[in-house]
């Protein structure tokens, strides 16, 4: 891969990727987690060094930090960022999950500001911003990810060139935002002016109209534009960022990116994330899941099994998909006992009250439907509040002949993806909402309006009486995608781009 002059890659995340823990004893321990964005970046390490910055989790007593630090650098080449339990939770739970997100996801009336929340948030990107410079050289990339960290690149490019050159006006704005926080550092250091910054959102980036609402909506922006690259998952993304940045911030902005008043050009592209295939292609035959298969498949003989995995979050539309089955039921009462909605809702963020209301919403309508519909032998819904192990999960999927996603937004969605992979024996239908960043890339699904439950239910008859033929032919095209476009090769795609680009935004596009 042509990384042009970097030879050093720093991704920042909010969470580390390895899981630590505390037991009784007070002793630590350390595992690599096995989320996306780890498997994203596995292949890149073959061709790049690499440290991975991130906040711990939980709060770790000062005392205890060396031993910390040295285990997770040395088995992990990872670096914690340390931050006091109020400014942890005020970032996450506060600016990060209770603003951000469910503004960009189409959700204002959920949206809570609190200006301590905000200064939270900057705080929390200063600490992350200080912490990163101690790790980056003068051939290093630095990779941000997702929206907890929209702030770092204008802290990082201020550090790295110096505030002053970042031109009077964008001066000022890096002033305002670190305003009260300044580590008394000196910011100027040249010999860095080749580092490139890069940022990944991977949740959707949504229309100027709705983003508009955020009381700091020029503050992020302007947080996020001093980059190389920016990166989203869908061209329509894109679009809603850059006409942001015209709207709001008065910029130009061309179809692949936005001109600073500095002289800096930031690009933007679309990068689609996707999953690792391999375990989900292989897992079906390894001897626990073959097993776990064929005790579901004697346990829901001559049963039409559709399976939904969600985090119990407002954005994956659960209740709707419950209202959907529900008219699916009453309108076809010849499949009652005949098909079964298995249900995961992964727990999730359940110290914001918005998802503790989420759930009674959810249990109640679970309750409603299986009273109305279910007998002695017979539940229509099978509801697990709970996260599951990789083996039960794939298993799950592999048993299932649909799966149902009806978010109401979602930047991409990867339990389609992985249901796809799974399905190599049974072939299964994938029903997807029109909202997920996936349905733009997946042809060959069944594609519905989580908001109209008429339309989703007469998908779920489609999908339960779809005949096998047809089920081959979608699953074959599907399948061809999901394994083209792995996380493998969306993290090769966004740094090899990255790379190729010259470092401190000096990219204009000739016109
Ligand atoms: C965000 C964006 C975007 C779920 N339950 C269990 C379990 N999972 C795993 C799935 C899947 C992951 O969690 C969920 O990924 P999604 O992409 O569906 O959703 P978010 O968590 O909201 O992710 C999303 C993604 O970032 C990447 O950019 O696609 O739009 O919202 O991998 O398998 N895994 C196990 N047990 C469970 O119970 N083992």
């Amino acid at each position: 891969m042509d990384l042009g002059n970097a030879k050093h890659l720093v991704v920042v995340s909010n969470r580390l990727p390895v899981t630590i823990s505390k037991d009784a004893k007070g002793e630590y321990h350390f595992k690599m987690s096995s989320g996306g964005l780890v498997s994203a970046l596995s292949g890149l390490k073959r061709s790049i060094q690499f440290t991975w910055i991130g906040w711990t989790g939980f709060y770790i007593p000062r005392e205890d930090r060396a031993i910390v630090d040295k285990r997770l650098m040395e088995e992990y080449s990872c670096l914690a960022v340390y931050l006091d339990d109020d400014v942890a939770d005020k970032h996450y739970n506060g600016f990060s999950n209770s603003i951000l997100w469910p503004l960009f996801h189409y959700h204002p009336g959920e949206m809570n500001f609190d200006e301590s929340h905000w200064l939270a948030y900057r705080q929390a990107n200063l600490t992350f911003s200080e912490a990163v410079m101690t790790q980056v050289k003068s051939d290093s990339m630095i990779w941000v990810q997702d929206y907890h960290l929209m702030l770092l690149p204008i802290f990082l490019r201020g550090m790295i060139q110096g505030a002053a050159s970042l031109g009077e006006s964008i001066e000022a704005e890096y002033k305002t935002l670190q305003e009260g926080l300044v580590s008394g550092a000196d910011p100027i250091t040249t010999k860095l002016k080749n580092v490139k910054i890069g940022f990944f959102l991977h949740t959707p980036f949504p229309s100027s109209e709705i983003y508009r609402i955020l009381p700091v909506r020029r503050e992020i922006l302007l947080g996020t534009i001093h980059c190389d690259l920016v990166g989203f998952h869908t061209y329509d993304y894109a679009r809603h960022f850059l006409s942001s940045c015209t709207r709001i911030l008065a910029l130009p902005t061309m179809p692949n990116g936005v001109q600073l008043s500095t002289g800096a050009y930031c690009q933007v592209g679309t990068f689609p994330i996707g999953i690792d295939p391999e375990g989900f292609v292989t897992g079906p035959q390894s001897p626990p899941v073959a097993k776990r298969i064929k005790e579901l498949e004697q346990r829901f003989q001559g049963v039409k099994l559709i399976v939904g995995v969600d985090r119990l979050d407002y954005i994956k539309g659960v209740p709707q998909k419950l209202a959907a089955l529900e008219v699916f039921l009453e309108q076809h009462p010849e499949w009652i006992g005949k098909v079964v909605l298995i249900q995961l809702a992964v727990p999730s963020r359940q110290d914001v009250e918005e998802y503790q209301n989420l759930r009674s919403t959810v249990n109640e309508l679970v309750g409603r439907i299986n009273g109305r519909f279910g007998t002695v032998d017979f539940m229509p819904i099978h509801f697990m509040h709970k996260s599951l192990p990789f083996t039960e999960l794939c298993a799950l999927y592999a048993v299932s002949d649909v799966c149902l996603v009806t978010s109401t937004r979602d930047g991409m969605n990867l339990v389609s993806y992985e249901f796809i992979a799974t399905q190599q024996a049974r072939q299964g239908v994938m029903i997807i909402s029109e909202f997920a960043g996936a349905a733009q890339s997946l042809n060959g699904s069944i594609v519905v309006n989580p908001w109209d439950s008429q339309q989703v239910a007469d998908a779920i008859h489609e999908a339960v009486t779809m005949p096998q033929d047809v089920r081959a032919e979608k699953h074959t095209k599907l399948f061809k995608y999901v394994e083209k476009y792995s996380a493998q090769y969306w993290g090769s795609s966004f740094v090899g781009e990255l790379g190729r680009l010259k470092a401190g935004g000096s990219n204009v596009p000739q016109v």
